[in-house]
């Protein structure tokens, strides 16, 4: 894999634009940790061609953890990974009926051999917080401050722990 200086380190794709407003939060997560990413729409049933080039081609041009949000039938996730050895990371878009159930369970269940590390229905915070501690596990600048991040969480509980009391 080359991994090119400054240049993208994750893919963050999702099934449409009207999925950005769930996806948004996963961008700010990666912002906050100053990693390089690249945002684009590819549709497994629309864009079926687009989504195995970029699936393909995304470990050979530097990307690392690939984050995936689609909603309803939402095969994008599964369907990439079976085209990158790359991590991926599903986020179940909640659509307006069955309030994501369809999403998460497209996403979740999964042939043994072909992983997607499902986070919750409209989890996508947590899917950018967790591609930062995929490339911390090999990054020790990035795990000091993804600890530290840690340790302001657990501040900020004890903080409102504190208020609750007086
Ligand atoms: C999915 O279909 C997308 O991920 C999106 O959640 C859903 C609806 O797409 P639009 O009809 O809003 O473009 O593939």
């Amino acid at each position: 894999m080359t991994e090119r200086l400054g240049g993208p380190q994750v893919g963050l794709i999702m099934g449409s634009d009207s999925d950005w407003p769930t996806m948004e939060a996963a961008a700010e997560a990666l912002a906050e940790f100053g990693i390089p990413f690249e945002v684009g729409v590819v549709s497994a049933h629309r864009t079926p061609q687009k989504m195995l080039d970029y699936a393909r081609s995304a470990a050979g041009r530097g990307i690392r953890v690939v984050i995936a949000g689609a909603g309803g039938a939402a095969h994008l996730p599964g369907m990439v990974a079976s085209a990158t050895p790359l991590p991926v990371i599903g986020v179940p878009v909640p659509l307006k009926h069955l309030d994501g159930m369809d999403s998460l369970l497209s996403i979740v269940q999964m042939p043994a051999g072909v992983p997607v590390a499902t986070v919750s229905i409209g989890g996508a915070r947590n899917a950018g917080l967790l591609a930062v501690r995929v490339l911390a596990a090999s990054d020790p600048a990035l795990q000091s401050r993804m600890e530290s991040f840690q340790a302001d969480l657990e501040a900020m509980v004890e903080r409102k722990d504190t208020a609750l009391r007086q």
